[in-house]
């Protein structure tokens, strides 16, 4: 049973969280079937001229094309699996009045195979992602710690989350202009965990 939503509100960051969204039970149906259904690969990186391995696999489905991280990624059919999540992430924002441009027509996976594999802190703010993207992020699997942190206000408290077991995370407002977000490293022992982040992709 999903928990009531929880806004966080900070000056320049809007968050909606919804603890374990996705049942347990649709969690493991979801783990097992993305494992079967979709194309993981590890995309590369350029550091200081050399290309690296980035550090967790990714996967993708999509209306329409996305450039992310200078990668093209090309249309995808969504499985039907994510197409339902999709249909009900619709009615959840519908609820809470946030609204978006094309309704989500991609989704980026990641998935984090160990505490070793991360993401840098960055912000998701691509043109074609509007003035105030919206994100919708499903994790599912081990919990990992979700970092944001206020680009303009270095007095304003970095937050955490522990995100995990069908946790649903909204960023929405001018979240993407004002706080970059993480997922670092950690040497504690962590099992595999799965993040989707569902996007609004088009020309404004
Ligand atoms: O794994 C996460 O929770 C973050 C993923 C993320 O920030 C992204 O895909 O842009
Ligand atoms: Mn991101």
């Amino acid at each position: 049973m999903s928990s009531k939503p929880l806004f966080v509100i900070r000056p320049g960051l809007s968050l909606c969280l919804v603890r374990r969204w996705v049942s347990a039970k649709t969690e493991r149906e979801l783990i097992a079937s993305l494992d079967e259904t979709l194309q993981w690969t590890q995309g590369s990186i350029r550091i200081f001229g050399r290309e690296i391995d980035e550090p967790r696999l990714t996967a993708w489905c999509g209306d329409v094309p996305y450039t992310y991280s200078r990668r093209q990624l090309a249309v995808k059919p969504w499985p039907p699996n994510l197409e339902h999540v999709r249909e009900q992430l619709h009615a959840v924002i519908d609820q809470l009045g946030i609204t978006t441009a094309f309704g989500f027509n991609h989704c980026l996976l990641n998935r984090y195979r160990s505490g070793a594999d991360s993401m840098g802190w960055h912000r998701d703010n691509e043109v074609e992602l509007g003035d105030q993207p919206v994100i919708a992020s499903v994790s599912l699997g081990d919990a990992r710690r979700f970092r944001l942190r206020s680009r303009q206000h270095p007095k304003i408290h970095p937050m955490t989350f522990e995100l995990g077991h069908g946790d649903l995370l909204l960023m929405y407002g001018m979240t993407q202009h004002h706080w970059e977000h993480a997922l670092l490293k950690t040497r504690q022992t962590t099992g595999p965990r799965i993040n989707l982040t569902f996007r609004s992709v088009g020309q404004r």
